[in-house]
């Protein structure tokens, strides 16, 4: 019998975000084409927007897996439609459809919720003797008389038996050219309420093999690496273990990034490796100025360390990327103490977020009644998608803008050149920019908010 051909495509939304200059991609589904192509099956990877004639080739597969995110999933229901119309079996996955199954189940014929590494594999050994997937742990599907069966997920997947992506299965893809991600790590001890980490991936931080790692770094070692794992540090003595390895193996990149907690700023042996290591700029989970906002948000760190978070990095020559997010308890002054904050403590650059409900997190179901709307094109992050308690949806969002852009106003572009430090000033126009486009592209969004008293 010959094998299933299969095609793994990644949903792509054109929308402006604060990562839209980032041609980034997550790993997920280059992990699930090496798992497949190492167990014999004919797997293509699309990562990048398809052409329409692409897209109309996908139909000489005989199943397609799509992923996706919450602010791409129209994308992927969109696919998943247009595949179905021409009888091919769609699989969906990844952080949206693993708490929406049902609401997937319309646009696909599976659902695999959570990690799937190991799942889809058995899916597709299942589907392919025709057999249906009963057995299957973290599986959603309808089953013949339309009703929805969803299968528990079944633990966590061994992380270190995890073969690395494998980017060059994609086409769209130059062999020598791929891309800067590299992920050491799965699941975050920390629990915060607006994250979908820990409802996907668990709390139990795993790692791959230091060896592993290297691996995955040297054909990306000349260029700037992202460390795309939920938390780098998490457990600094592991991340200073590796940092060590890299170094004595020469795998230290051109320069890499990363996200970290404020806690492990601390430790300053970490520091003096990362800064050994080429790191150029962390991106740290700060939230909020408000300590009441960040309790409830379940964040470990207090508002004076995030001040001594950015003194060691800088110290260090590491910039910080501080990434905040405005509750809907709040009242529109706490964006502006967030750019206070931010100015005097001279982050370097800064997101300003609303509260983002993403199903799976708890701030979905504390949020639940007060969203406005489930157009889950923008739950990104940069839009208002909750009422506010304490002022108007259309107030919040003005306030988050209008401090965004006293963030990244010309004259503080103009005056951001540090000494060990002058990328600051193109990442700040970068953020310039960005916001001028948001505005512009978002202008009918803003002015709908207006209903919303
Ligand atoms: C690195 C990263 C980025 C990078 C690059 C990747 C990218 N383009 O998204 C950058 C910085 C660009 C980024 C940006 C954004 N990100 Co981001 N990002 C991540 C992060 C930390 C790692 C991604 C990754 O590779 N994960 C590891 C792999 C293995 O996981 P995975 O790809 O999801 O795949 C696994 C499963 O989900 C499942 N699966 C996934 N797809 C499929 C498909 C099929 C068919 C099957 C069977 C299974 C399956 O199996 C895989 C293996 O176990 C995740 C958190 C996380 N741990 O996932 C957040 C995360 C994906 N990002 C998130 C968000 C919201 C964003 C932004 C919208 C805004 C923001 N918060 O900054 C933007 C928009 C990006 C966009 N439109 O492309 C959310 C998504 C939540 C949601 N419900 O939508 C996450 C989960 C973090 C969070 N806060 O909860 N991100
Ligand atoms: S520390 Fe970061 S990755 Fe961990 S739960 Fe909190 S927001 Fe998510």
């Amino acid at each position: 019998m010959n094998k299933y051909r299969i095609a793994l495509v990644e949903a792509v939304s054109d929308l402006t975000h604060v990562y839209s200059r980032t041609c980034l991609p997550r790993v997920g589904l280059a992990t699930i084409a090496s798992v497949l192509t190492k167990n014999g099956y004919t797997c293509d990877l699309w990562i990048k927007p398809m052409s329409e004639s692409e897209k109309m080739n996908l139909v000489n597969y005989d199943l397609v897996g799509i992923g996706s995110l919450s602010s791409t999933i129209r994308e992927a229901y969109l696919l998943g439609d247009f595949l179905r119309k021409k009888n091919i079996k769609v699989v969906m996955g990844g952080p949206h459809v693993s708490f929406m199954p049902e609401e997937a189940l319309d646009h696909c014929d599976y659902v695999i919720k959570g990690e799937g590494d190991t799942s889809f594999l058995e899916l597709v050994k299942l589907l392919e003797k025709g057999e249906t997937p009963e057995a299957i742990g973290g599986i959603s599907y309808k089953t013949h008389d339309n009703t929805f069966q969803h299968n528990a997920v079944q633990g966590l997947v061994n992380f270190s038996e995890v073969p690395s992506p494998d980017f060059t299965l994609s086409p769209q893809i130059d062999k020598n050219n791929i891309p800067p991600i590299v992920i050491t790590s799965r699941g975050c001890p920390h629990d915060c309420s607006f994250c979908s980490v820990t409802p996907l991936f668990g709390r139990k931080y795993r790692f791959k093999s230091h060896a592993q790692v290297i691996e995955e770094l040297r054909p990306v070692q000349h260029k700037s690496v992202c460390f795309g794992d939920d938390n780098f540090c998490a457990n600094p003595k592991q991340t200073k273990s590796l940092l060590r390895e890299m170094i004595k193996q020469k795998a230290v990149p051109l320069r890499w990034s990363g996200q970290m907690c404020v806690s492990a700023a601390s430790d300053h042996e970490l520091l003096e490796l990362m800064k050994e290591t080429r790191c150029r700029i962390v991106y740290v989970g700060v939230e909020s100025v408000d300590p009441a906002t960040l309790k409830k948000y379940g964040k470990a760190h207090t508002v004076d360390a995030v001040k001594q978070c950015v003194d060691n990095l800088h110290k260090y020559n590491i910039g910080i990327h501080g990434m905040f997010v405005v509750d809907s308890k709040d009242s529109p002054d706490a964006a502006k103490n967030i750019v206070d904050y931010a100015i005097k403590t001279d982050i370097d650059t800064i997101q300003v977020f609303s509260i983002t409900p993403f199903p799976g997190t708890r701030a979905y179901t504390e949020n639940k009644d007060r969203l406005l709307h489930s157009q889950w094109t923008q739950y990104d992050g940069m839009h208002v998608v909750v009422n506010p308690e304490k002022c108007s949806a259309y107030d919040m969002q003005m306030a988050i803008v209008d401090q965004m852009n006293r963030f990244y106003s010309m004259k503080r572009v103009l005056t951001s050149y540090r000494k060990n430090r002058g990328w600051r000033v193109k990442y700040r126009i970068g953020g310039h920019i960005l916001m001028k486009k948001w505005v512009k592209e978002n202008a009918d969004y803003i002015e709908s908010l207006k209903a919303y008293s």
